[in-house]
């Protein structure tokens, strides 16, 4: 299956069909060959435990995009980088849920990241609830095996709780670790804050070997010596996924998410901590979920996921170029 180009030439944001950033739509995963990053939707949102709406992430996420043109350029004035000059990124559509069924959509997301994996290219996954980490990260683990994947998790809330059912957006990193799809020592989450899960779930995480920073503490320390701590602890690890819920951000700059929790990073911070991640860590895979359109207000948290995306992009390209950042600075 070739290479689609949804939009004419010279079409500007607003108008024609919308991949992400105007991109080459595949639908076909052997036509990811070739490929850098294959951005996927996974739209479904049957396992939150508060408002839904997830399930229109994917489409808004892709659809907030106020400037780019066919083809896209993105050159990004914070590192003096055009990350699709550099790499072939490509959208692979959306994972076709099965609504009702959230054991056979966790399936074909399953299916649809590791046929990206074997493609050669690295899975970007916009969901969606964070549900999904399960069969995401599950996926770039079974493709990376032996080897291990570290996990870097930010989120309001920890996602390794003990709940029946099993399966929930509240879930996904107890799941990882029980099946050993990740070991708890490589998980680092960043964030967190608010009054869930219980101590109960805190005992068995500090039990694994994760490691967590509050809220409070980046409040205290500042981002980046947090996130040089982070890095730290999984150097060693030789390949990394990145999970982002959207609701790690204040709600001030997050307003369309399932589950919000006032008191948490700014849109500025997340971007920043994003792109250094993409920077200096060897990215298997990516994911940003928890956007849910009906509670966004003018597209503030869509379009906050789609720069999620681009300047994880752009951290990558100056990995593959391997120089440091060149900002376009007056001089
Ligand atoms: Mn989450």
């Amino acid at each position: 299956m070739p290479r689609t180009n949804v939009n004419r030439p010279d079409e500007p944001a607003y108008a024609g069909l919308a991949t992400f950033a105007k991109l080459p739509l595949v639908l076909d995963a052997e036509g990811l060959r070739g490929a850098d990053v294959a951005i996927v939707g996974a739209p479904t949102d049957e396992l939150v435990s508060y408002r839904p709406g997830a399930r229109f992430g994917p489409r808004a996420i892709r659809a907030s995009d106020p400037i780019a043109w066919s083809p896209p350029s993105m050159p990004n004035m914070d590192v003096g980088v055009d990350p699709f000059e550099v790499l072939t990124v490509l959208d692979h559509g959306d994972v076709p849920p099965t609504p009702g069924y959230p054991h056979v959509t966790h399936d074909a997301i399953r299916r649809t990241v590791a046929g990206i994996c074997a493609a050669g290219a690295v899975p970007i996954v916009l969901g969606g609830d964070h549900s999904i980490a399960h069969p995401d990260v599950g996926a770039v683990a079974d493709h990376v095996a032996p080897a291990p994947v570290g996990l870097i998790h930010f989120d309001a809330h920890a996602d390794d709780a003990y709940e029946e059912p099993r399966l929930s957006h509240g879930t996904p990193l107890r799941l990882l670790v029980e099946e050993g799809a990740v070991r708890g020592e490589h998980v680092v989450q960043i964030g967190l804050r608010g009054y869930w899960p219980p101590p109960s779930d805190f005992a068995w995480a500090r039990a694994q070997g994760f490691r967590w920073h509050l809220m409070d503490e980046i409040h205290e320390r500042g981002l980046g010596p947090v996130l040089d701590d982070a890095l730290a602890g999984i150097a060693e690890v030789p390949h990394v996924f990145l999970s982002v819920d959207v609701d790690v951000c204040d709600p001030a700059f997050a307003p369309g998410t399932g589950t919000p929790e006032p008191g948490g990073l700014t849109a500025r911070e997340l971007l920043r901590a994003v792109r250094r991640i993409a920077t200096e860590v060897p990215l298997a895979g990516m994911e940003v979920v928890e956007v849910s359109p009906p509670y966004d207000h003018a597209d503030v948290t869509a379009l906050l996921a789609h720069r999620l995306v681009l300047e994880a992009l752009s951290g990558m390209a100056l990995r593959r170029l391997g120089r440091e950042p060149q900002p376009e600075r007056s001089g």
